[in-house]
């Protein structure tokens, strides 16, 4: 199984660590693309980290994932409370996907409380900051080992 993981992140996220740090903490994008292949080299993981502000180029991520990737980590952002078309997309895709949200959307707004993608993740982690990263990657790993024995 390939231990290629893409981390895919949904709009506005280009703008971490740059505001409303109340909620998303201080971290960029950068520092969280960082830790992530740090993390990936000690898990044995290659990561091809993305994010994007169209809907279109996600899905097309998710579209090269399913001839390559062993794992998907995705923070859709806002796309995860609208999109069928990214749930869609994750649905052709074999192995394992886990979903990351930042902040606790369950503590927020209640359109934030319900997830399109959900119906398609095999873990959701959710409140535990950029942190939560780390932890969708922990997890692809350990689903591939499992695999592997
Ligand atoms: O908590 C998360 O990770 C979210 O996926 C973030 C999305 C939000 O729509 C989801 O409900 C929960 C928003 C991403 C916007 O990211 C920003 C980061 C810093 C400053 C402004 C926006």
């Amino acid at each position: 199984m390939s231990r290629l993981v893409f981390v895919l992140n949904g709009p506005n996220l280009n703008l971490l660590g740059k505001r409303q740090p109340h909620i998303y903490g201080h971290e960029t994008l950068a520092d969280v693309a960082a830790k992530c292949r740090a993390l990936g080299a000690e898990l044995g993981l290659e990561i091809r980290f993305h994010q994007s502000n169209r809907e279109y180029e996600i899905i097309d991520w998710i579209h090269e994932a399913r001839e390559i990737a062993g794992g998907i980590v995705i923070n859709p952002a806002a796309f995860t409370h609208t999109s069928v078309a990214i749930l869609d997309a994750l649905n052709t895709f074999d192995h394992p996907v886990i979903e990351v949200h930042i902040s606790n959307v369950h503590k927020r707004e209640e359109f934030r409380h319900h997830s399109f993608v959900s119906g398609r993740a095999d873990g959701v982690i959710a409140g535990f900051g950029t942190q939560g990263y780390l932890l969708g990657l922990r997890r692809v790993a350990s689903l591939l080992d499992e695999k592997k024995a």
